[in-house]
């Protein structure tokens, strides 16, 4: 008998306050359920438009079942099913960019949130200011309808402003360091090429909380699809996979005060998000994009794999204690070992399949917050970073496009190109000096600071290999 199709069971809905760009794996398995559980808990109209900025496929998989899908919790003792149905509708944005910048201007959306990964805020990573040169900015400066997430903010901003509106909170959902004042950087930096009254009027009038968000989702694969619809039965083109764990830090600062009640459910509310979101960003997502690039060179297809080996775990742990901890102020009341601990637990979940390809991808916009941040801090404190030098180094190796077997990698990456190129002399070794000089990655001061330290390791890990070269440092 074939399964059944999943459909909306929601009869009672809310409007829809919020406008959600990027609609992808991450924020339909953590924000979409916590906002749901929010309104349940204290009521308001927040159901949510999703928006895809290129693909259509997520809106393709989700509208045949009504935008409800299934959340799948992966906890090491069993799989938990939970469907969210407050994504009411998805728009693709160059399907439509009009009926985009309209639902935007509509007075019942009061959050536009963003989870558009580091490239869609159109910056420079490592100043965390808007590329006025990036096609896209360019191209928004000029026509009415945008292609860019800065250039539909700007847009719909203007279009409220021009009818007497309030602004809507812009909240940024993305792993950047102060992800609400680059937001706010650029927004306002792209209003005042447009219209700088209108720049004045978003300076004044804004909001753009900072957050800190966490909760590991691996890809969606299509035994996941297979796996769901035999346990509950349907058919769920497009369910999400999460693990239990999740944390949200929201800075409290919203136009109005109009938010749902997250505090009811748990959301952490603050006034500052800054020691947050360094301590996660540099132990979880550092210690990530870390073992992605020397356990893919390695061999390992997951973080479990590359934790399940000792050397990893063992290097893992040092590159917490001894580089990473000394570096960060802990938020008020946490143990950043006892963190460390249980970020080890959460990598070794055998049931996330969270491949070393998939987080190794678009490392030029990550390396700056993830690595280099804490490499810059101990640099200045005279610590040495020997495990943060051989993940620079590993990257180096895995941006040059060849494995340690001579296999072709499929590097994802903005600049995968230009990167490539600069590697191209040695394909096999990469070129240290070569890649420092991407400016966009590495600032020329820290560059020439990093060369005589890097170099060495480099030429060690070419010679020896990922996994000999962690094993040294476990
Ligand atoms: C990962 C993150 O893909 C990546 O780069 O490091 O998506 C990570 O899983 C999340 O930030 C966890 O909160």
């Amino acid at each position: 008998m074939p399964a059944e199709r999943l459909t909306r069971r929601n009869a009672e809905e809310a409007r829809i306050g919020i406008v959600h760009l990027g609609l992808g794996a991450f924020f339909r398995a953590f924000g979409a359920p916590w906002i749901a559980e929010a309104v349940r808990a204290g009521g308001g109209d927040w159901d949510i438009l999703g928006v895809s900025l290129r693909s259509p496929a997520v809106r393709d998989a989700l509208k045949p079942q009504g935008y409800a899908y299934t959340a799948v919790e992966l906890a090491p003792q069993g799989e938990r099913f939970n469907v969210v149905e407050n994504v009411r509708d998805m728009l693709v944005a160059p399907e439509d960019p009009e009926a985009l910048l309209a639902a935007m201007a509509h007075p019942d959306v009061r959050i536009v949130s963003l989870t558009i990964t580091e490239k869609g805020y159109c910056h420079n990573p490592a100043t965390g200011e808007l590329d006025p040169k990036h096609p896209d900015i360019v191209y928004d400066c000029t026509g009415e309808l945008p292609k860019s997430a800065p250039g539909f903010i700007v847009r719909a901003l203007q279009r409220r402003k021009k009818a007497g509106r309030p602004p809507f909170t812009v909240m940024s959902c993305d792993n950047l360091p102060n992800n609400g004042k680059v937001a706010r950087g650029v927004v306002i930096d792209l209003a005042r090429l447009i219209d700088p009254e209108l720049a004045d009027w978003i300076e004044a009038e804004g909001c753009f909380p900072s957050t800190m968000v966490d909760r590991i989702v691996p890809a969606t694969k299509p035994e996941d699809i297979a796996r769901v619809e035999e346990a509950v039965g349907y058919h769920d083109a497009a369910p999400v996979m999460h693990e239990p764990f999740r944390q949200w830090v929201i800075e409290d600062e919203f136009v109005g005060g109009e938010r749902p009640d997250f505090a009811a459910v748990g959301v952490q509310m603050v006034e500052d998000v800054t020691p947050f979101e360094h301590m996660k960003l540099r132990m979880l997502n550092g210690a990530h994009s870390s073992l992605a690039y020397l356990g893919y060179l390695a061999g390992h297809e997951t973080i479990a794999d590359t934790t399940a080996d000792a050397a990893f775990a063992g290097f893992v742990e040092k590159l917490w204690g001894e580089e990473i901890i000394p570096a960060l102020t802990p938020p008020e009341g946490v143990d950043l070992t006892a963190y460390a601990g249980m970020l080890l637990d959460r990598f070794r979940n055998p049931s996330i399949r969270h491949r070393t390809w998939q987080i190794a991808m678009d490392g030029s916009q990550k390396l700056p917050q993830r690595i280099l941040s804490t490499l810059q801090e101990n640099l200045d404190n005279d610590r040495a970073s020997p495990r943060l030098l051989l993940a620079v180094s590993a990257w180096m190796r895995y941006v040059a496009g060849t494995d340690e077997k001579g296999a072709a990698i499929d590097v994802q990456d903005p600049l995968a190109e230009r990167l490539w190129t600069l590697t191209d002399e040695a394909p096999e070794n990469g070129d240290v000096h070569a890649l420092l000089t991407v400016r966009e990655v590495f600032p020329a001061d820290l560059a020439a600071r990093l060369e005589p330290l890097l170099q060495p390791v480099h030429a060690a890990l070419v010679a020896k290999g990922a996994r000999a070269s962690v094993e040294a440092l476990g």
